[in-house]
């Protein structure tokens, strides 16, 4: 029996994507390196050094890990611009109806993200006390598709993993609830996630019921 729902913030909850692809946009043009937002889909999912990482293989460029780490400083630090400014509004729509009604039903609540960022960013849209645990990039030291993020998600809700499901929109994300043992939820275009075991194009118009009955 299902008791505990485990959820992908960017793209789930909110597109942090597009502020990403600015911040990472700006950093790129700094080092002349041609950034576009379809190169932006590879990064959704994935951390910020890898993140970092495609985007000087683009470049054909190299660099050292202190480097690395420096210009993922700075894209961190433009992001977070963009992130103080995210308004409440900006929550994808349904969540807020989808997760009310969820936690109505009893179902208990965990992010699953790779952000670094997560805290602030539920901060922003007013989300924070919706969630019964918060895992995110502080607290993994294995990125998607390893299932760490989300097994930890089903330990601190206090539940077996069996008994969880996960809401993702990365193919990453989808095979990281896979390799935890648990079915996924997938939020987007079935041919970009083929191997979710639902998928839907967002929360809006559909509750836990629904989808319980799908499953
Ligand atoms: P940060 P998710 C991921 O969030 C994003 O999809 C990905 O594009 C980003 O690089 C990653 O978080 C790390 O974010 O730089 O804020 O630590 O989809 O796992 O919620
Ligand atoms: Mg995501």
């Amino acid at each position: 029996e299902i008791k505990g729902l485990l959820f992908d913030l960017d793209g789930v909850i909110v597109d942090t994507a597009k502020y990403h692809y600015l911040a990472w946009k700006e950093l790129a043009e700094k080092l002349k390196i041609p950034f576009t937002e379809k190169d932006n889909e590879r990064l959704k999912g994935v951390s910020r050094m890898r993140s970092f990482e495609i985007i000087l293989e683009i470049g054909g460029l190299e660099l050292s890990k202190e480097e690395k780490e420096k210009y993922c400083t700075i894209k961190n630090n433009i992001y977070l611009e963009y992130i103080y400014k995210l308004k409440q509004e900006e929550v994808l729509p349904g969540v807020n109806e989808f997760l009310n009604d969820a936690r109505k039903k009893g179902y208990k609540i965990a992010l699953g993200s790779a952000s670094k960022n997560a805290g602030v960013i539920l901060s922003r849209l007013m989300l924070t006390d919706t969630f019964d645990a918060i895992i995110d990039g502080t607290k993994v030291n294995t990125a998607k598709p390893d299932p760490e993020v989300f097994l930890l998600g089903a330990k601190e809700l206090g539940l077996k993993k069996e008994a969880c499901i996960v809401f993702e929109d990365a193919k990453a994300g989808v095979d990281a609830a896979h390799n935890g043992g648990m079915k996924a939820i997938g939020i987007g275009r079935k041919e970009n996630l083929p191997n979710a075991d639902i998928c839907i194009p967002g929360l809006f118009h559909i509750t836990i019921d629904d989808l319980m009955n799908q499953l």
